[in-house]
């Protein structure tokens, strides 16, 4: 199994969007391991987007993503790192396609809703930017056995 790290952004939050994106997360037969609800610290901001701190759109996405309350949130699954960004969609919510969270809620790309690990790699230091290994809880849904075939 694996974990990937996710972010329903401040637009979602504001929103009433965080019931509606767990409720499909979960419904799809993701595992929720660890979750916190917080505003964002500069520090993990810039470390959750370093790889973006030279674009011309770092001050207004860290204005934005610091600005308001964010859901953070680990989740396991079978191949859940690229499973949930089909579910999330294009990074511009008018290209995502329909079905989508950002193709079903979001319109512009600054404001698209939630963030999702693009790589197993992103996902073990995105998520160790923001949890403890205390903090993640290891244990079985009772579903498993019908949700994977093997
Ligand atoms: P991703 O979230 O789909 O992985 P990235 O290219 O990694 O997309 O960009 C990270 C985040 O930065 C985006 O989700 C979006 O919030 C913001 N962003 C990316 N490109 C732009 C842009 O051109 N204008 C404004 N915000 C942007
Ligand atoms: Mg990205």
């Amino acid at each position: 199994m694996e974990r990937t790290f996710v972010m329903i952004k401040p637009d979602g939050v504001q929103r009433g969007l965080v019931g509606t994106i767990i409720a499909r997360l979960e419904a799809r037969g993701l595992k929720l391991v660890a979750a916190r609800f917080e505003v964002l610290t500069e520090k993990r901001f810039t470390e959750q987007y370093r790889e973006h701190l030279e674009k011309p759109f770092f001050l207004s996405l860290k204005q934005f993503i610091m600005g308001g309350p964010v859901f953070l949130m680990v989740l396991e699954g079978r191949d859940v790192v690229p499973l949930v960004r089909k579910m999330v969609g294009a990074t511009n919510p008018q290209e995502a396609a329909p079905g989508t969270i950002r193709g079903d809620f979001g319109i512009d790309t600054g404001r698209n809703v939630i963030h999702a690990s693009d790589s197993a790699e992103s996902a073990q230091r995105e998520i160790a930017i923001h949890f403890t290994a205390k903090e993640l809880c290891s244990y079985t849904r009772v579903d498993e056995s019908v949700i994977y075939e093997y």
